[in-house]
This record gives C-alpha cells, sequence and structure tokens, in this order.
C-alpha cells in the first residue's frame, strides 16, 4: 500500500519532470534562434528523455493504484546570453532534480516503501549521468571560450545525440 505522502510527492515530481522537459525544449527554441541546430537538436532529445522520467513516476502510481493528478507546469526561462549560460543552466536544474530525487528517496526510507525505494534506485543512478553530462558539456564551453570554430564543432557534435526510449 503506498502512502498519501509518497503519491503526493511522486506527483510533485511529475511536474518538476514536466517542468525540465518544457526548460529544454525553451533552450530547444533559443539555441535554434542563434542557428545552433545541434544544441538544439541535443536538447530536444533532452526534453524527451525528461518526457520519460515524468511517465515513470506516473506509471510507478498507476501500477500501484493510486491517483496521478498533474498540476500547472511554470513558465521557463526564454533567453540565455550565450550557450554557456545556457548549460550553466541546466547544469543547476540538474543538481536541483537530484535534491528532488534524493527527498523521494529519503521519504520512502522513511515511510518504509520499498516498492518506491527500488523503483527510485535507477533516477538515483540516472541523476549521476545527468549531471556528469552537463557538467562536461559546461567545460567544453568554457574551454572552446569564443571560438567560432570551437563552437561549431561542438555543435556537430552534439547534433547526433538520438533518443533512446
Ligand atoms: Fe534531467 O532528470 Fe529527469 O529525472
Amino acid at each position: 500500500m503506498i502512502g498519501k505522502r509518497v503519491v503526493a510527492a511522486f506527483n510533485d515530481q511529475i511536474n518538476h519532470e514536466l517542468y525540465s522537459s518544457y526548460l529544454y525544449l525553451s533552450m530547444a527554441a533559443y539555441f535554434h534562434s542563434v542557428n545552433l541546430d545541434g544544441f538544439a537538436g541535443w536538447m530536444r532529445v533532452q526534453a524527451k528523455e525528461e518526457d520519460s522520467h515524468a511517465m515513470k513516476f506516473f506509471e510507478h502510481l498507476r501500477d500501484r493504484g493510486a491517483r496521478v493528478e498533474l498540476d500547472q507546469i511554470d513558465k521557463p526561462k526564454a533567453a540565455w546570453k550565450s550557450p554557456l549560460d545556457a548549460f550553466r543552466g541546466a547544469y543547476e536544474h540538474e543538481k536541483f532534480i537530484t535534491s528532488k530525487i534524493n527527498g523521494l528517496y529519503k521519504l520512502a526510507e522513511k515511510e518504509s516503501d520499498y516498492p518506491a525505494k527500488v523503483f527510485l534506485d535507477w533516477f538515483v543512478k540516472e541523476q549521476v549521468e545527468e549531471e556528469a553530462t552537463a557538467s562536461g558539456i559546461v567545460n567544453m564551453l568554457e574551454r572552446i571560450k569564443d571560438s567560432g570554430n570551437g563552437l561549431i564543432m561542438l555543435d556537430r557534435e552534439l547534433g547526433k545525440r538520438e533518443f533512446k526510449a
């Protein structure tokens, strides 16, 4: 039996994941507006991944007979000063999501909700990857600085990313 507090916290997490998707889609739109279509493609894949994260929580609640209740999604930021500024934003956002996942894990432990803990294990690992990827791109962009060539090369590289369900 899933407790009320876990249900409410998982419903909140659906909102955080959908907001993440919306934020990265907004970053994709920004990258298209500055003709960095590879960066935009990377962000579009990221937006789809976040959507699939929201659906994992949705399915978990459904599988356990709990009610999914969707809330309003906040308006994301629409403009950034540079690609570096956008990726720094993405990295900060992932750290925030990690804190949310850790909070859910603590709650599941407190409530002795073992199915929730096992479910959250995937997200704990995923956040290590998410932070490492975002911080890796921040590092590359810091090294590239104002080099147009460097940016074009990275744009090409990031544009190769594909969505894997
Ligand atoms: Fe970017 O992470 Fe979802 O959970």
